[in-house]
């Protein structure tokens, strides 16, 4: 009997931007594009003065549960500018920065978390699913639209994003399958920020990397620092073109941290520890790339200033479309969930139409 190797797998790991705001290596092109580097800090920017107001409107009970996107604006917002516009994104429940980017408007995201079904439609961005708050539901969703682009011989790609719990559920892992097996047009990022709830990532998983997960359904797999916007956005832009080419999917895994609770319904001190958190607060994503700016002389304290005043300003118009969309109809609740609604939900409907508001 011999024994020899049939296959080597190997993951890399791509940075470029150090927490001090220096670059290392050989940066991508839009290390050179300061009109770029500096629109997706504003977005960054814009992204975390919504986060804050939206978990502030949760406190004050104007808004419903809330999942905050502290420490992701890096990875949310490149992915958003890496995308084409005829492409489609299939969030799961805190991509506000790709969103955002991509026209989705801050008073619809506040209306989803206010309860308004109002909120999971975007008028901007009509083609772009919603929120999938059923865990890792939406890279199947993300597969089949890739099988229909693929199927109707269109150059547009899927691109999803999920956590690092989310890679344990089995409808990820058949996600990729298909993608691998059909070469779909399909870009995976996979969020992981270290923590699903309360349960950390050595308790999630075996694995070194979450990225290899890429390598059992045929597919490249690569890890980026997920709080540098230049390696994720060049990451997924060369995932989208080997897709856009026929070349097939890739999955990303962008190694971030959530430096917020899970959600406002959460109290992250009673199971990690303030260490923890501190030290990830050293590596985050805005002042890296603020840093570089003020470096690079392409930023100023009175250009911080105006863009932080810019921003609040921008987040109260929303706030305020918001607070004018009225209360929704109660049948909502009833209408978005069932094609047919069955009989017992039908008479509990009609009793909430007689006793609940209008909309209005
Ligand atoms: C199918 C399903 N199971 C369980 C839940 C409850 N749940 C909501 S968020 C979450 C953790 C997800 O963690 P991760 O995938 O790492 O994403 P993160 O919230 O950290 O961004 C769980 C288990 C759910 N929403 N859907
Ligand atoms: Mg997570």
């Amino acid at each position: 009997m011999s024994v020899t190797t049939t296959a080597r797998f190997e993951i890399k790991y791509r940075s470029y931007l150090t927490p001090e705001g220096r670059l290392t290596g050989t940066p991508p092109a839009i290390a050179s594009d300061p009109d770029l580097l500096k629109r997706l800090y504003r977005m960054m920017v814009l992204v975390r003065i919504f986060d804050s107001k939206a978990i502030a409107l949760q406190r004050t009970g104007q808004l419903g549960t809330y999942a905050s996107c502290l420490g992701h604006e890096a990875t949310h917002v490149a992915i958003g500018a890496a995308m084409a516009p005829e492409d489609v994104f299939f969030p799961m429940y805190r991509e506000y920065g790709t969103q955002l980017w991509r026209g989705v408007h801050m008073e619809e995201i506040l209306a989803f978390w206010g309860g308004d079904e109002r909120g999971t439609t975007f008028r901007d961005q009509p083609l772009d699913f919603p929120w999938a708050v059923p865990i890792a539901t939406q890279t199947l969703h993300a597969a089949g639209a890739a099988l229909a682009f693929k199927l109707r011989g269109e150059k547009r790609v899927a691109v999803t994003v999920i956590g690092d719990g989310g890679t344990s559920q089995g409808d990820f892992y058949e996600s990729l399958n298909a993608a691998g097996v059909y070469q779909l047009p399909a870009v995976f990022v996979i969020a992981n920020n270290q923590w699903a709830i309360s349960v950390p990532l050595k308790a999630q998983t075996a694995c070194e990397t979450l990225a290899q997960k890429a390598i059992a359904a045929g597919l490249p797999g690569l890890q980026v620092d997920g709080n540098d916007v230049l390696a994720v956005h060049e990451a997924v832009s060369e995932a989208l073109e080997k897709a856009r080419g026929g070349g097939g999917a890739s999955v990303i895994e962008a190694l971030t941290y959530r430096l917020s609770d899970h959600t406002t319904a959460d109290d992250a001190r009673r199971y990690r520890s303030a260490t923890e958190v501190e030290d990830a607060q050293k590596k985050e994503p805005i002042g890296r790339l603020r840093r570089l700016l003020v470096a690079r002389q392409l930023w100023s304290d009175q250009d911080e200033e105006a863009l932080v005043q810019d921003c609040q300003r921008q987040v109260d118009v929303a706030v305020q479309s918001y607070q004018a969309y009225g209360r929704p109809a109660c049948s909502d609740m009833f209408d978005y969930t069932f094609a047919e609604l069955p009989e017992s939900l039908r008479a509990q409907r009609e009793a909430a139409l007689a006793e609940g508001p209008a909309r209005g």
